[in-house]
């Protein structure tokens, strides 16, 4: 399947990977690459040391392209940025925040740049400072999201910018591909589904929590502090809950998310801990390699595409 985006980037498949904190490191960002996607490390909160090694490990894995999301909130974001352009990273993908100081020095290193957007405005801005493409991604997204859905925004963002633009959130299989496709994306990103890949290096209670996780089990922690987070239901995001409808202030709360993302990921405190996940979790229902999941998601979408279930002959009245 080609499309404007697997031109853009010289990948097999328009699918990319989120650059999820801890989740996305260099085995699965290679994994991901290896099997025809686009792998991306996500910096996440990391210092800019560790995200130099996990470039230079990635690069030992694989030969094909891979990306790094830059999270800018990160509070090392200034040096990440400059180890994104000096280790020739091939793609970088930004969240939570507006890029646009970075952009020039990343375009004089030859990078592709996508920054994640969460509304037209901030994609037109991004379009203007010299995006590549953008990543259109609605609130169904687990971790920091925005506000409008996926159906909402994506088309919206494809009418007002003329850079490719990829679907995000919600997005699971080959349906949701083809989906994205017909609302003007040139392809998607996927997160939730990548964090149970045989090659995600995630705690096996976080796998089992989103394989059991049903469609309605995912919350919104954080509405009140504008930092809004999607994650698993669990005695965190009761407590959190529970806190903010108290009126708790933004210090405590964030002292509460502090370090519990990490505690979710590594050590498998999926009680206690922020088991970030979109509203996908619920179609998410084993483990696979990477390469089965990019085969099958293509498969489920390509014969989509050839046959829309509308226009199946002879079934009903349509
Ligand atoms: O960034 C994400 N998802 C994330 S980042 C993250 S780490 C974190 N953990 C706890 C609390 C906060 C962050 C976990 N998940 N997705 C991309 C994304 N970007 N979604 C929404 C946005 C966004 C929001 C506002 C992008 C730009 C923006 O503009 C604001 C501005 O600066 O004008």
């Amino acid at each position: 399947m080609k499309t404007k985006l697997t031109e853009l980037l010289g990948i097999r498949y328009p699918v990319i990977q989120g650059g999820m904190a801890w989740v996305a490191e260099h085995r699965l960002a290679s994994a991901v690459s290896e099997a025809g996607g686009l792998g991306i490390i996500g910096a996440g909160g990391a210092p800019a040391a560790f995200v130099r090694e996990e470039i230079r490990k990635a690069r030992e894995l694989t030969d094909r392209p891979f990306g790094v999301n830059l999270m800018l909130m990160n509070p090392e974001a200034d040096e990440i940025a400059e180890i994104i352009a000096r280790e020739g990273v091939r793609v970088v993908t930004t969240g939570a925040g507006n890029p646009a100081k970075y952009m020039i020095r990343w375009k004089e290193a030859g990078i592709r740049v996508i920054p994640v957007v969460a509304s037209t405005a901030m994609a037109k801005l991004m379009e203007r400072a010299g995006a590549d493409a953008v990543v259109a991604e609605g609130m169904e997204s687990g971790g920091h999201i925005g506000s409008l859905t996926t159906m909402a925004l994506v088309p919206q963002v494809a009418d007002a910018v003329s850079i490719p633009v990829i679907a995000a959130g919600g997005i699971g299989d080959g349906r949701g591909l083809a989906a994205a496709l017909m609302l003007g994306a040139a392809g998607v990103q996927m997160g939730t589904r990548f964090v149970v890949a045989r090659e995600s290096i995630v705690h096996p209670n976080y796998k089992e929590k989103l394989i059991k996780a049903k469609d309605i089990d995912s919350e919104v922690t954080g509405m009140s502090t504008g930092h809004p987070v999607r994650s698993l239901r669990n005695r965190m995001t009761r407590e959190y809950l529970r806190l903010e409808q108290e009126g708790a202030g933004f210090e405590e709360l964030e002292k509460l998310g502090l370090g519990a993302l990490r505690r979710a990921v590594m050590e498998g405190d999926v009680v206690n801990g922020t088991v970030m996940a979109g509203q996908i979790a619920g179609m998410v229902k084993q483990e696979q390699t990477c390469q089965e999941m990019l085969e099958e998601i293509m498969a489920q979408a390509e014969k989509l595409l050839s046959q829309p279930p509308v226009l199946a002959a002879g079934e009903g009245e349509m």
